[in-house]
């Protein structure tokens, strides 16, 4: 399988993150690529131009939480998708709390990279809203993040790390000061080491 991933893509490290947990790193050959300059080896297995996507003998996948939930059972390992109704339900819980995460923290940082008299304020602002809402749901709820490092906790650490990366200034381990905790046990581990934003 080839798995296309870009350096600072979160959604792509977050794929990384997975096959590191799952222990089968040896089994994916990584191909990195800079999805901004639309190289056309990413563009013939994945038209949307984003990373990551997964090329598998059964075809091509994009979209980092169904390349995810394909690899789950695709590769040996440590299942990463609870099979349990309680826990997978936790799981995909925080896995959409982590891709919302993700998603405002990416939007204001592409934002920023418009030409000056494109950006739009308001635009930042409303992401950065959402993603301090979504710590602050996170820090009130992070009691329940004591469970297994299946897919949504692994999701989680990449979306913090991200914002670690991308958003310093905003503070948000002052304000969540267990969700901060958290974080720092989960950046420690091997798979989280292995896949560190270049
Ligand atoms: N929802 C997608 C987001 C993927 C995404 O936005 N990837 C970015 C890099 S972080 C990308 O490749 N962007 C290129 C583009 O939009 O042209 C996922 O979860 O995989």
């Amino acid at each position: 399988m080839k798995l296309f991933v870009a350096p600072t893509s979160p959604y792509a490290r977050k794929t990384l993150v997975f096959v590191h947990e799952k222990g089968a790193a040896d089994r994916v050959e990584v191909v990195r690529v800079d999805p901004w300059s639309d190289p056309p080896e990413l563009h013939g297995v994945a038209p949307a131009g984003k990373v990551p996507a997964l090329v598998t003998g059964d075809g091509a996948l994009c979209e980092s939480w169904a390349i995810c939930a394909y690899l789950d059972s695709a590769l040996p390992g440590p299942a990463l998708v609870p099979d349990d109704p309680a826990g997978r339900f936790a799981c995909w819980h925080l896995a959409g709390f982590a891709q919302g995460l993700m998603d405002a923290a990416f939007s204001a940082v592409m934002e920023t990279r418009r030409p000056a008299n494109e950006q739009s304020p308001g635009w930042i602002a409303r992401q950065i809203a959402a993603l301090h809402r979504l710590v602050a749901a996170l820090e009130a709820d992070a009691a329940t993040l004591d469970r297994p490092f299946d897919l949504g906790a692994l999701s989680l650490a990449t979306a913090l790390a991200y914002l670690d990366f991308r958003h310093g200034d905003l503070g948000w381990r002052q304000v969540a000061p267990a969700l901060a905790r958290w974080q720092d046990v989960a950046a420690a581990r091997p798979s989280l080491r292995a896949t560190a934003f270049a």
